[in-house]
């Protein structure tokens, strides 16, 4: 596979395989501002990625690697639509949408039917979601991802409110509702209010070191994947990828749940990977305000919303923040105990507006802290892992290189709490971050080299984000 960056030299044919022969700022040396014409090419590079990526109704995460509709995938997707292909951003979400569960799940996987068995691992017959009570008729996995919908559906019709948008808005908004009702009902494990995750793919950082302890705890052979065959070794770098005992692990856990039929009754008494994690459950009480807003738009009240929205924030606090790190941590409903692990999951809370003061300056604290190295002038975004852990690998996936959505979501947060300087500075970051790897799926914590998937959607649709609202 390549792992070769891929600048906005490529544009029209994404992505090329060579950089665009700028060299790559060393660590330590703040990013110069991209001149002008620079970030118009970046623009069409993410453009042609996104255009390349589009498949009928929906955009794939990736070709080669990802070939089917993901779920929080669409929503990151849709928010750079937005500012493109508005009506492509209402499609993705509606495509997502058509296929919720009855009880109100949204999938974190909607398979494409003219696909080849074995264009995807684990692909729909392992998933065997039409054997399930309320499943669409579309085979579809039967978990999920973070709940960042009702925030991307917000941010689409704000790009440009029209009739259209607030109808596509009348549409989503009981569908918002029920995924809502799902995760804060019966995924509500730990009777707190908040949603335990039943999968580390439900994190969406599927091998973040905060999953090891959990993990640990599955019983699993990697021998097992001898039966299979795994499909992302194939097109990326293995040793960049989780391990054939993640996978091993993974496989088990979904077993578990399909072998019951994903029902979530009793899940305490028999599934072995329960957890409330900080960005999701942060994504899920974001989701509230924007329902609020929502609310307001389609004619329903705002005011529930709200007061779930600072339940929920108030439960995030009080269960996953600890005052002896100053961080946030996941907590494993398996032990009653935090996840010891510093990851960038930790810092996602800064997501929800009405976060308190105490915890967005130690939010703040932990992110600019050499861990993560968020400053007002910094050479790269933050890697997914503590930069000082033993376990920090820059190379593989969720357990050190830097993602897109992850300082997005950062980024984000900076702004709702008013860190125009650090905002600033991570912008500037990311857009070096892309202008060096291209719309690679993630990126060397110092080299910016591009890893993974070279045509990456989320990485092309956040870039045109952060390119609109400097
Ligand atoms: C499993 C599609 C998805 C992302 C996840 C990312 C990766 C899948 C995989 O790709 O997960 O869901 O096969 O590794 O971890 O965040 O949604 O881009």
């Amino acid at each position: 596979m390549s792992t070769g960056a891929a600048g906005p030299s490529g544009l029209g044919a994404p992505p090329a395989d060579d950089p665009d022969g700028s060299p790559a700022p060393r660590a330590g040396v703040p990013a110069r501002p991209a001149p002008a014409g620079h970030l118009a090419d970046l623009r069409r590079l993410a453009i042609a990625t996104l255009d390349a990526n589009w498949e009928h109704d929906h955009t794939v995460p990736s070709r080669t690697l990802y070939p089917h509709q993901w779920s929080w995938d669409s929503a990151f997707i849709a928010i750079g639509l937005a500012h493109v292909r508005p009506d492509r951003a209402w499609r993705e979400l509606r495509t997502l949408f058509a296929a919720q569960w009855a009880d109100g799940r949204v999938p974190h996987i909607v398979f494409n039917p003219t696909l080849r068995v074995g264009s995807y691992f684990p692909g729909p017959e392992f998933w065997g979601s039409a054997g399930a009570e309320g499943a669409p008729a579309a085979a579809t996995s039967g978990i999920v991802q973070p709940p960042v919908h009702a925030q991307a559906a917000w941010l689409v019709h704000r790009r440009a409110p029209s009739e259209a948008s607030a109808q596509a808005l009348r549409w989503l908004y009981p569908r918002l509702v029920a995924q809502q009702r799902y995760l804060t009902g019966r995924r509500d494990v730990g009777g707190a209010g908040l949603a335990a995750i039943v999968h580390p793919w439900e994190s969406g950082l599927d091998n973040s070191p905060a999953w090891d302890a959990p993990m640990a705890a599955v019983p699993a052979d990697a021998a097992v994947m001898r039966a299979y065959r795994r499909h992302d070794t194939a097109h990326a770098d293995a040793a960049h990828r989780p391990t054939d005992l993640d996978y091993a692990r993974y496989v088990a856990i979904v077993a578990s749940y399909r072998d019951s039929r994903y029902t979530d009754q009793a899940l305490a008494g028999w599934h072995p990977f329960l957890v409330e994690c900080p960005l999701f459950n942060a994504a899920l009480g974001a989701a509230e305000q924007a329902l609020a807003r929502i609310a307001a738009v389609v004619g329903a009240d705002p005011g529930p919303h709200r007061d779930r929205a600072a339940r929920i924030t108030e439960a995030v606090v009080r269960r996953l923040y600890d005052p002896v790190t100053g961080t946030f941590h996941p907590r494993d409903l398996r032990t009653d105990r935090l996840v010891p692990a510093r990851t960038v999951l930790g810092l996602m809370p800064l997501i929800l507006p009405d976060l308190p003061g105490r915890q967005v300056r130690a939010v703040l604290t932990e992110a600019c802290s050499a861990r993560f190295g968020l400053a007002p002038r910094m050479p790269r975004p933050l890697p997914t892992h503590d930069r000082s852990a033993p376990d920090f690998e820059p190379l593989r996936y969720w357990r050190g290189p830097s993602w897109m959505n992850t300082n997005w979501l950062l980024w984000r947060g900076l702004r709702a709490h008013h860190r125009p300087d650090l905002a600033a500075g991570l912008r500037q970051s990311m857009l070096a971050l892309v202008a060096t790897g291209g719309c690679h799926e993630y990126f060397h914590p110092d080299t910016a080299a591009g890893l993974g998937s070279a045509a990456f959607s989320w990485t092309a649709s956040l870039l045109l984000d952060t390119l609109a609202e400097g």
